[in-house]
């Protein structure tokens, strides 16, 4: 499958292993294979608490959560989360689960009468997993969206971001909350650096940051992850570095997929953030893909963005190549415990030396992010950095600058699905025909077909 012909909607399943239980082995096997099949994965790892399994259940949005269990326990396990999702509205997510030998057909009886869907026992094929899966749990479970309240009416209207042209996108009540967003905004803080450089568990610290200063304030975090550039599937797992929240009622975690998008964003990230707002949340942490070195779209779409790199990432010359200079408002070596810190910090320094200084010169700080050394010094220079942006009147056309640049994409997006619409049609075959069989050259071929863009005769010119 190509990347512009990945399914428009996605099924999301979060799937979790049990508090006290490390087996996590066999739902990380059925999350690649379901992946390989076009499903987003929200993964919470394991030693998952039934309340953060439905507190991100209902952020996220899914179809459905499935729970892998095996060290006991599971007939009071299943049974809290499925309370616990109804007590947060979320009665109608379907819940399933396996646990090999350990559940028994005479466990699912009971758990089938405590709210649970079906349990796949010891044996059952992968295949047969992933296909009742897909059939059963495919399309999103049905609700009033007038019901909808809370986290979870703002989880409904980021989903209904993520597909441009959804009913959930124009209904009423969600037009309603984006009215509202039009008019406040948050302040919002890019973290980009390549895969695995630390960025989800530094975010979680800086979360921790921001709740120190406002006890009672609200804070929301956009992790993207990459869509496989095949299936359109996705393993989200940056929530698996975010635990130290997963019960604050004031941070509300939303993972995305990039769901065929380039950059390190997902499209839908600027809507997303204006229906954060909405919500009330005035700090939106985002988190870039982290496939490449750094990914350059974060600072057009942030008001400060942190750059993570780690000891012996590369030297001043890749650091020109990966365009960091352009991008990091704030330069961040993570994992400082590890060797080779001293030297990174150097080569930045050089490269700053180098480069055409400006008002605001990047600070490089060094952190811990798995002891959180480090981390408030970053916070306090990201209060620096807006404060800069404040004074120096910066904030204000940045912004109108970025719904430029958002409108832009948008347009790039909806014309890529026209695209696909027309090579859905007959023409689309012919012309490509044309090209293999050197009558036409590329170029010539895509002007006959772009000619139809936005009409119907691409149909009716090859009928
Ligand atoms: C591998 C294994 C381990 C590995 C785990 C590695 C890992 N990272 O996962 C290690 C060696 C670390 C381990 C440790 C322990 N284990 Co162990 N382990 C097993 C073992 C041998 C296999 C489990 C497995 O991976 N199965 C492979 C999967 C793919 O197949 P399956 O189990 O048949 O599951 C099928 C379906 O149910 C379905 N499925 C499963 N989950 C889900 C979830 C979803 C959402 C879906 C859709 C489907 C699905 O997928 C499979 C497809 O057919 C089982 C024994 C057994 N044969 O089941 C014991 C077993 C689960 N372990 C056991 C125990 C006791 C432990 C330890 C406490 C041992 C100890 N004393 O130290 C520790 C605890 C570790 C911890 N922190 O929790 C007991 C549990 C007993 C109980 N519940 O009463 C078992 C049953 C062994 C036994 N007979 O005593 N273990
Ligand atoms: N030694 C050390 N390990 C760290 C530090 N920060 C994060 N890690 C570890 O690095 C690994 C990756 O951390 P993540 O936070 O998932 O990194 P990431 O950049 O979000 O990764 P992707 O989202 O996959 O790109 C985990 O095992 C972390 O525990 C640090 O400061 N020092
Ligand atoms: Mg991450």
């Amino acid at each position: 499958m190509s990347l512009n012909s990945q399914p428009q909607h996605p099924i999301r399943i979060l799937t979790a292993v049990p508090i006290c239980d490390g087996h996590d082995s066999p739902i990380i096997t059925i999350n690649l294979e379901l992946a390989r099949h076009g499903v987003e994965l929200i993964y919470l790892g394991y030693n998952c608490p039934a309340s953060a399994i439905a507190r991100a259940a209902i952020q996220e949005d899914v179809h459905a959560v499935g729970i892998s269990s095996y060290n006991g326990g599971h007939l009071a396990f299943f049974n809290e989360v499925a309370v616990r999702l109804r007590k947060l509205g979320g009665g109608h997510i379907p819940l399933f689960g396996g646990g090999g030998g350990t559940i028994t057909p005479q466990d699912e009886v009971v758990m089938n009468r405590r709210g649970v869907d079906r349990i796949f026992f010891a044996g059952t094929p992968l295949a047969k997993i992933v296909s009742t899966i897909i059939q059963h749990y495919g399309r999103p479970p049905k609700m009033k969206l007038s019901s909808l309240r809370g986290d979870f009416k703002l989880a409904r209207a980021i989903s209904g971001a993520e597909i441009s042209k959804s009913k959930i996108r124009k209904a009423k009540q969600i037009q309603t909350l984006k009215s509202q967003s039009l008019k406040c905004k948050s302040f919002v803080v890019g973290v980009t650096g390549p895969g695995g450089a630390g960025k989800s568990t530094m975010i979680d610290e800086l979360v921790r940051c921001y709740l120190q200063q406002h006890p009672q304030g609200r804070v929301a975090v956009l992790a993207n992850d990459p869509s496989h550039p095949d299936s359109g599937g996705a393993i989200l797992g940056d929530r698996v570095r975010m635990q130290g929240h997963d019960l604050d009622t004031g941070v509300f975690i939303r993972s995305m997929a990039s769901r065929g998008h380039l950059g390190g964003l997902a499209l839908a990230v600027p809507e997303a953030i204006r229906l954060f707002a909405a919500a009330g949340m005035p700090l939106v942490l985002v988190e870039t893909v982290g496939v490449g070195q750094v990914e350059v779209e974060v600072a057009s779409a942030t008001d400060t963005t942190v750059v993570v790199v780690n000891p012996k990432w590369g030297d001043s010359i890749q650091a020109n190549k990966a365009g960091l200079l352009e991008t990091a408002d704030i330069f961040v070596i993570n994992k400082a415990d590890m060797p080779g810190a001293g030297q990174s910090r150097r080569d930045l320094e050089q490269m700053l030396d180098l480069s055409t200084p400006g008002d605001w010169r990047p600070p490089i700080l060094e952190t811990v992010s798995t002891t959180g050394e480090g981390v408030d010094a970053l916070w306090a220079e990201i209060g620096r950095h807006r404060a800069f942006l404040v004074g120096a009147g910066l904030l204000e056309p940045s912004r109108r600058q970025r719904l430029r640049r958002e409108f832009r994409l948008v347009l790039r997006a909806r014309i890529e699905v026209e695209i696909d619409r027309l090579a859905s049609q007959p023409l689309y075959a012919e012309l490509d025909e044309d090209v293999v069989e050197h009558r036409l050259d590329p170029y010539e071929a895509a002007e006959k077909l772009l000619a139809h863009v936005g009409d119907d005769s691409g149909r009716r010119a090859a009928n």
